[in-house]
């Protein structure tokens, strides 16, 4: 029988747990047997998912990734039964808008590098000392195929999912031999709340991405992150992308007179 990690030896931190694939995660880690610290910024959706699951399997913190003090001083306050911290899932993110890049409003690329990039570094560079200290641990980071394949209205989403891989794959090589595994997931359509996010709560636009179709959803990602963290601990996976069997690729764009 192959060996799984036990998941109640597991202390997961996550950024992005009050919906989508976090909020998921944090689902699956308990009913495996895990602890987790969910965080975000909206304390209502963590208090109900704190209600939901127990407060002995959760610890909460509201927080905002892309304030760097505050997100250290809230890591010093963890509770000694959940310090023990082994997993940092680094989710927290977001598209906003889908205009051409001359059309795009400023602000918006401004928000999306500030949470998809600083708050992901800000994130990582503060618990990864201590998952050093403690003997290893597993970052896992979420990506996109938007950080591979470009599509019209993605510039600066799609670059901050570009970084947000380089990144993972460079850790991997400054956490060599500390026994650090670093996973970089990087899904395509899946139905959560990020259109509504990106189309700023317009349901009729954000409706569209998934229309007639079966788009990946939350769970499907969460699982995947799951597998990826309890697999032996001498297996790494570097990168893993997936999408909805009804999505693919389509025919480089040729502009025509
Ligand atoms: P959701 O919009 O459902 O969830 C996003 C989460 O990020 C929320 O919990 C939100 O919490 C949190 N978040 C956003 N901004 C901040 C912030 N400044 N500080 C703290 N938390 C923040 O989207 P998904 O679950 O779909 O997305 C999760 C991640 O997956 C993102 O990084 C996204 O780019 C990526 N992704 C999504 C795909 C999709 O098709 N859905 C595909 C590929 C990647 P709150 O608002 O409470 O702070
Ligand atoms: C989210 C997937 O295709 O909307 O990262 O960029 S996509």
């Amino acid at each position: 029988m192959y060996q799984m990690i036990d998941p109640a030896e597991l202390t997961v931190f996550i950024t992005g747990a009050t919906s989508g694939f976090g909020a998921a995660a944090a689902r699956r880690y308990v009913a495996a047997g895990a602890k987790v610290i969910a965080t975000g910024r909206r304390t209502d959706r963590l208090e109900a998912l704190q209600a939901e699951l127990g407060t002995d399997k959760v610890h909460i913190i509201t927080l905002d990734v892309r304030d760097r003090l505050a997100l250290d001083a809230a890591i010093a306050t963890i509770p000694a039964r959940f310090a023990a911290i082994n997993v940092v899932l680094a989710n927290a993110g977001l598209a906003l808008g889908l205009q051409p890049a001359a059309e795009t409003d400023i602000t918006d690329w401004e928000t999306m590098v500030a949470t998809n990039i600083n708050g992901l570094i800000y994130t990582v560079r503060a618990l990864l000392p201590g998952m050093i200290e403690r003997g290893g641990g597993h970052i896992v980071t979420l990506g996109s195929v938007a950080g591979d394949y470009p599509y019209p209205g993605g510039s600066v989403y799609g670059a901050t999912k570009a970084f947000v891989k380089q990144f993972a794959l460079n850790l991997r090589s400054d956490v060599q031999g500390k026994n650090i595994r670093v996973t970089n997931i990087e899904p395509g359509l899946t139905e959560t709340e990020f259109s509504l996010v990106r189309f700023k709560g317009d349901e009729t636009k954000a409706a569209k991405p998934y229309q007639g179709t079966t788009a990946m959803n939350a769970d499907d990602i969460a699982e995947s992150i799951f597998w990826t963290t309890t697999l032996p601990r001498h297996f790494n996976v570097n990168r893993l992308q997936m999408m909805a069997t009804t999505q693919a690729f389509g025919a480089f764009d040729i502009y025509r007179e």
